[in-house]
C-alpha cells in the first residue's frame, strides 16, 4: 500500500500491532524523544516522579529526552532559580540531557541538536512541531503526557486525516516563508484544523531551507493541527551536513501516487508580504494595508523567527543601517551557537552598532520575559503569537511579521512596502556551521539514580483530585465567546510564570486578564455550590500547551466545561486532570444556557460511556443535548479523576 510520510511514520510507530488506523480512531504510539522546558517541565517531571514512586527501576523508557530552560530564565528572586536547580537534578538522576538558562530556545535547539527525520517527538510546548521540518513527527502535549511516555506508557493520539499542501513556484523577493505560514492561517484560520497533519509536497519546498520549513512547521501550531510536515530530502541532508550529524539523517518521502485526505495548491509566487494585526494570528492582512502605520517597538526572535539565516539576514540588512530612533528594537537569538557564528562571521557588530537591545538566546518578549510595549503602543514581532495583553501591555497593539517586514519597521519607524527598501541583501550561509559542544549538560551513568533532587519552597507537593461523582448539579460560573485561549485562561508573564510549580498560589490568577473579577466570584461559588461549569464558544483553550490552565480550573472547583469546540491539546489536558469537556449537540443550544445557571446531569458515568449526555437547566425547564467525543480510556480517565490516578492504577 502506498503511504504518504505521516502514516508511514505512524505505522512503524504503532504501540501495538493493528490494521492501519481509520481518521479519528485513537491509536497507540511508541514516542522516541521527548523534550520539556521549564514552564511547564517542573510540573511534568512532578508527575513523573510521583509515577515512578512505587519502581524500582525508575530510569527513562525513551531513546533521548532533554530538558530544557528557556522560558523563566530571569531570575529576580529564589522561585526560578528553585526550579532550574530542581530541573537539573532531576534531569541527572533520571537520565535526562539538561540544556541550561541562555543555552536557547527549546526548539531552535532540538532542531539543531537532535531532530531526526523518521522519528517520533512529543514535547510540553505546543511548538514542538518545529523539529517536524526535517521529516520527523514532532506533536506538542500537555506535561502529563510527556511523564506518561517516559515512564514507557504510549502516547494516544487521534489518527489525523492528512493534508496535502502542494507548494509550487518560488518565492518572490522579500517574500518570507513566514509569509507562507500567514498565508495558511488566512485560509485556515485558527479553528477547525483539530486532528489533521499538514503534510508539505512539491516543487517549491525545494526552494525553502530547513529553517524555513521550521517557521511554517512551528507556526501551523496557531492552525491548530496535531502537527506539520515536510519530507526529508537534499536539502535537509544539507541542514545535518552543516550541523555535523550527517549519522542522523536518512532520506524520507511519501510514496509516490500516495492518498491524502484532503489536497490544495498554493502558488509562492502569488504570496504578498503579509501581517497578522491585533489580536489574533490569523487575523492577516497584506502589508500593503498598514502601511504608514507608526511602529515603537520591533522585537526579533522567538522560536519562529531566530535562526541562523533570519540573523545573518538581519545583521546584514542592518550593515550600514541604523533603528529609527522612535523605536524600541530587540533581538533574542535562537541558541548561543548561533549568536556565536554571528560573532565568528562578524556580523555580530552589526546590530550593536545599529542599536539594537541583544538579549539572551530565551523566549524573552514572547512570554512576557521583560520588553513590554509602551501604553496603547505598536509592537511589531516576528513571533507567533499576539493574544491581546500576552505582550505585558493589555492595551498594546501587536503585529506578527517575518524578519524583513520587521527590519524594515526597525529602520523606519513605520510599516513600509518591502520594495522601498532597494537591493535585498545578498548573504549565504556558512559551509560548516560552528558547533557548540558544551552546551548541554548529558547525564553521567554514575549520577543516575544517585543525584539528591533540589526541592525549593516554591515547588510545592501536586495536588489530589477523587473520581467523578454520579450525579452533579453545576452552577455556571461565566460564560465565554469563541478562541478563548490558554493564555487568557491562565496568563505568562514573570510574576505568573515563577509559580509555575506551586498550583496553589497559581491558581489564584485564574483568568486574571481577561475576567480579573472572576476568581472572586469562584471562590463564593465554590463555598455555596462546589461544582461550577464554563460555558464556551469555539476553540476554547487554543494556544499553550500549558495544562496548568486545565489544573487551575479543576482547582477552582471547575468540573465541566460545555463549548461549541475545544482546542486539540487543552482538551487532552482537561482529561488528564478529571475535568469532562463536553460539546454541544446543536450549536444554537449555547444561547440557551446563561451565567449564573444551575445545571444538573443525573446517572452521569452512563450517560458519559454512552457519549450522550442530557443536561437539565434547573428552574428553566431546558433540556440540552451534549456529546462527550472521548474515547473510552478517556472516559475510564475522567472517571477516575483524572490521568495519574489511572495510570497509578493501571501500573499496580
Ligand atoms: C507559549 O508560547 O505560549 C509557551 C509559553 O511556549 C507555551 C508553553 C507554556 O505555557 O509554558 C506553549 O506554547 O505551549
Ligand atoms: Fe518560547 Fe515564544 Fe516559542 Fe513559546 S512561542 S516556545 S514562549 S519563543
Amino acid at each position: 500500500m502506498k503511504l504518504n510520510l505521516t502514516k508511514k511514520i505512524l505505522v512503524k510507530h504503532l504501540f501495538n500491532s493493528m490494521d492501519l488506523p481509520k481518521p479519528a480512531e485513537e491509536i497507540a504510539l511508541k514516542v522516541d524523544q521527548t523534550l520539556t522546558q521549564d514552564a511547564t517541565g517542573t510540573l511534568a517531571y512532578l508527575q513523573y516522579e510521583n509515577i515512578v514512586a512505587d519502581r524500582k527501576d525508575k530510569r527513562i523508557k525513551t531513546k533521548l529526552s532533554v530538558s530544557y530552560v528557556d522560558h523563566n530564565t530571569l531570575q529576580p528572586s529564589f522561585e526560578n532559580s528553585d526550579d532550574h536547580k530542581y530541573l537539573q537534578t532531576v534531569a541527572q538522576n533520571y537520565g535526562i540531557i539538561f540544556s541550561p538558562p541562555g543555552n536557547g530556545i527549546c526548539h531552535q535547539l532540538h532542531l539543531e541538536n537532535f531532530s531526526k527525520p523518521g522519528e517520533i517527538l512529543i514535547g510540553s510546548d505546543s511548538h514542538t512541531p518545529t523539529s517536524s521540518a526535517v521529516g520527523m513527527i514532532a506533536i506538542g502535549v500537555g506535561g502529563l503526557e510527556v511523564a506518561c511516555v517516559l515512564a514507557g506508557e504510549p502516547l494516544y493520539i487521534k489518527m489525523p486525516k492528512v493534508v496535502n499542501i502542494i507548494l509550487k513556484g518560488k518565492l518572490k523577493k522579500w517574500v518570507s516563508s513566514k509569509d507562507i505560514i500567514l498565508f495558511l492561517l488566512k485560509k485556515f484560520t485558527v479553528k477547525g484544523n483539530a486532528n489533521k497533519v499538514f503534510e508539505f509536497t512539491g516543487e517549491g519546498i525545494k526552494t525553502l531551507s530547513v529553517y524555513d520549513r521550521a517557521t511554517i512547521t512551528n507556526m501551523a501550531t496557531e492552525l491548530g493541527v496535531t502537527t506539520s510536515i515536510f519530507p526529508s530530502d537534499e536539502i535537509t541532508k544539507d541542514f545535518f551536513v552543516r550541523q555535523a550529524r550527517l549519522k542522523d539523517f536518512k532520506f524520507l518521502f511519501p510514496d509516490n501516487n500516495c492518498e491524502y485526505d484532503e489536497q490544495y495548491e498554493i502558488d509562492l509566487s502569488k504570496i504578498e508580504p503579509l501581517v497578522a494585526t491585533p489580536h489574533s494570528p490569523d487575523n492577516v492582512v497584506s502589508l500593503k494595508e498598514i502601511e504608514g502605520l507608526k511602529v515603537d517597538q520591533v522585537c526579533i526572535g522567538s522560536c519562529t523567527n531566530s535562526s541562523l539565516k533570519d540573523m545573518i539576514f538581519l545583521c546584514k540588512i542592518f550593515s550600514d543601517k541604523k533603528v529609527n530612533k522612535n523605536v524600541s528594537a530587540v533581538v533574542n537569538p535562537g541558541s548561543k551557537q548561533i549568536l556565536l557564528v554571528l560573532e565568528k562571521l562578524g556580523l555580530l557588530k552589526n546590530l550593536y552598532l545599529a542599536g539594537f537591545r541583544i538579549m539572551e538566546p530565551t523566549c524573552g518578549a514572547c512570554i512576557g520575559q521583560g520588553q513590554a510595549p509602551i501604553s496603547d503602543g505598536v509592537s511589531v514581532r516576528t513571533f507567533n503569537r499576539n493574544f491581546q495583553g500576552r505582550s505585558g501591555t493589555l492595551d498594546a497593539k501587536v503585529y506578527l511579521t517575518s524578519v524583513e517586514v520587521a527590519a524594515a519597521a526597525a529602520m523606519l519607524g513605520k510599516f513600509v512596502q518591502l520594495k522601498k527598501l532597494k537591493k535585498y541583501p545578498k548573504f549565504s550561509l556558512p559551509k560548516k556551521f560552528f558547533v557548540l559542544k558544551n552546551g548541554f549538560i548529558y547525564p553521567n551513568k554514575k549520577t543516575i539514580g544517585k543525584t539528591p533532587i533540589f526541592y525549593g519552597p516554591n515547588i510545592k507537593p501536586l495536588p489530589k483530585f477523587g473520581p467523578l461523582n454520579i450525579e452533579i448539579k453545576l452552577k455556571v460560573a461565566k460564560k465565554m465567546q469563541d478562541n478563548i485561549s490558554t493564555d487568557d485562561i491562565i496568563p505568562g508573564g514573570t510574576k505568573i510564570l515563577s509559580l509555575r510549580s506551586n498550583i496553589p498560589a497559581i491558581s489564584e490568577y485564574i483568568f486574571n486578564r481577561k475576567y480579573p473579577e472572576l476568581i472572586k466570584k469562584l471562590k463564593d461559588y465554590k463555598t455555596k455550590y462546589s461544582k461550577l461549569c464554563i460555558i464556551a464558544g469555539e476553540n476554547y483553550g487554543q494556544g499553550s500547551s500549558r495544562e496548568h490552565a486545565a489544573i487551575v480550573q479543576k482547582y477552582n472547583g471547575i468540573e465541566v466545561v460545555i463549548a461549541k469546540s475545544f482546542a486539540r491539546i487543552h482538551k487532552s489536558n482537561l482529561v488528564n486532570f478529571g475535568i469532562l469537556p463536553l460539546e454541544f449537540a446543536i450549536q444554537n443550544d449555547y444561547d440557551r444556557i446563561s451565567e449564573d445557571d444551575e445545571i444538573e446531569i443525573t446517572d452521569l458515568i452512563n450517560q458519559l460511556k454512552n457519549g450522550i449526555l442530557e443536561i437539565k437547566v434547573l428552574y428553566k425547564n431546558i433540556i440540552i443535548k451534549t456529546i462527550a467525543d472521548l474515547t473510552n480510556r478517556e472516559k475510564e480517565v475522567i472517571i477516575e479523576g483524572g490521568r495519574l490516578n489511572f495510570v497509578k492504577k493501571s501500573c499496580v
